[in-house]
């Protein structure tokens, strides 16, 4: 079984089933297309929901984990190499369980920078602001 304890996200937001990917999110555009992304790849993860009506994405123990306090981040266990590993940033974390997963990215250089290009769009141009 993994060991998240190293993490500090994981003392405020226990992981009920640390072999699953961790999901920190709320129900607003960046938080849901990240759950659109692990629903279609059909990666098992564990779902916390960070209330940040509450400010709780301010909470020391998530900023622990992304310093810009800000949903979604993600930690997944079994990251490159077997080791777990701590993501924030939507785009950042797409781009790496299409990657993980083998779907919705080529390996192909054109057909990967045509989705690059589709998703730094949408990050800089559709959904909640950075604000
Ligand atoms: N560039 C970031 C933006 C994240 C973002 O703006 N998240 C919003 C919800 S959609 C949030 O956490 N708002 C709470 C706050 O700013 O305190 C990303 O794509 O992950």
């Amino acid at each position: 079984m993994p060991d998240l304890s190293s993490f500090p996200i994981t003392q405020r937001w226990p992981a009920s089933h640390p072999d699953r990917l961790q999901l920190y999110a709320a129900p607003t555009p960046n938080g849901v297309k990240v759950s659109i992304m692990l629903e279609e790849t059909g990666l098992a993860y564990e779902p916390h929901l960070i209330d940040i009506s509450n400010n709780e994405s301010k909470d020391p123990a998530f900023v622990s984990l992304n310093p810009n306090g800000r949903i979604p981040a993600i930690i997944d266990p079994a990251g490159p190499d077997g080791r777990p590993i701590a993501l924030w940033e939507s785009g950042a974390i797409l781009l790496y369980l299409a990657d993980k997963t083998g779907q919705f990215i080529s390996t192909e250089p054109g057909q990967r920078y045509e989705t690059l290009a589709w998703v730094f769009f949408q990050m800089s141009a559709i959904g909640c602001s950075d604000s």
